[in-house]
């Protein structure tokens, strides 16, 4: 047994639907612990460096907009991501998650219960869950910063950086 971390995404069709919550409860039945979590509007750039390992597929641009909540606009225009840590966390939450094609995963996971493809073809399959351990650090390494998680998981560090910054108005 290893303790490992992931990557999770409630995509912007699971934000849509309302499903935060029983998404992070079937998740829960895991018991690992999260050790991050924001919200976010995710940009073109963001998107296409997520997937970029799909990027020769006749989907991509589609996947790009679906990431981006682009066919939802204002509000659900956004995902929600968590960084997990537990024991083998990355096979036990992909369990748990559903296989990618939501027609294909068992009915009682995450994907195959909410889970959809659209007309056009798109997998609307409410989380993305990172794959194996490099994935997941390649992962966790773009979507957020050493600080915004509870606990170092990987070396960190210190640069001096000037650089304009927003604060409270
Ligand atoms: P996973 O998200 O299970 O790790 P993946 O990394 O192979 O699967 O693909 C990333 C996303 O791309 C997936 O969640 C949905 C979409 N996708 C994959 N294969 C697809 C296909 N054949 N048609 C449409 N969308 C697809
Ligand atoms: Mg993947």
């Amino acid at each position: 047994m290893a303790l490992e971390q992931l990557l999770i995404l409630i995509k912007p069709d699971g934000v849509k639907k309302s499903l935060t919550g029983n998404i992070l409860t079937k998740l829960s039945e895991a018991r690992m612990v999260i050790i991050g979590a924001k919200a976010v509007k995710v940009s073109a750039e963001l998107a296409q460096k997520h997937y970029f390992q799909l990027k020769d597929k006749p989907f991509f641009a589609e996947l790009s907009d679906y990431i981006q909540g682009k066919i939802y606009g204002e509000p659900w225009d956004r995902v929600l991501a968590f960084v997990y840590q537990g024991e083998d966390a990355i096979a036990r939450m992909r369990k748990i998650a559903g296989a990618t094609n939501p027609e294909e995963a068992d009915p009682v996971s995450i994907r195959g219960a909410y889970g959809r493809i659209t007309t056009k073809g798109v997998y609307e399959n409410v989380v993305h869950c990172s794959s194996d351990v490099k994935e997941a650090e390649r992962e966790i390494k773009l979507w957020f910063k050493p600080d915004e998680l509870v606990k170092e998981i990987y070396p960190t560090k210190k640069v001096k950086e000037i650089k304009e910054d927003r604060v409270w108005a």
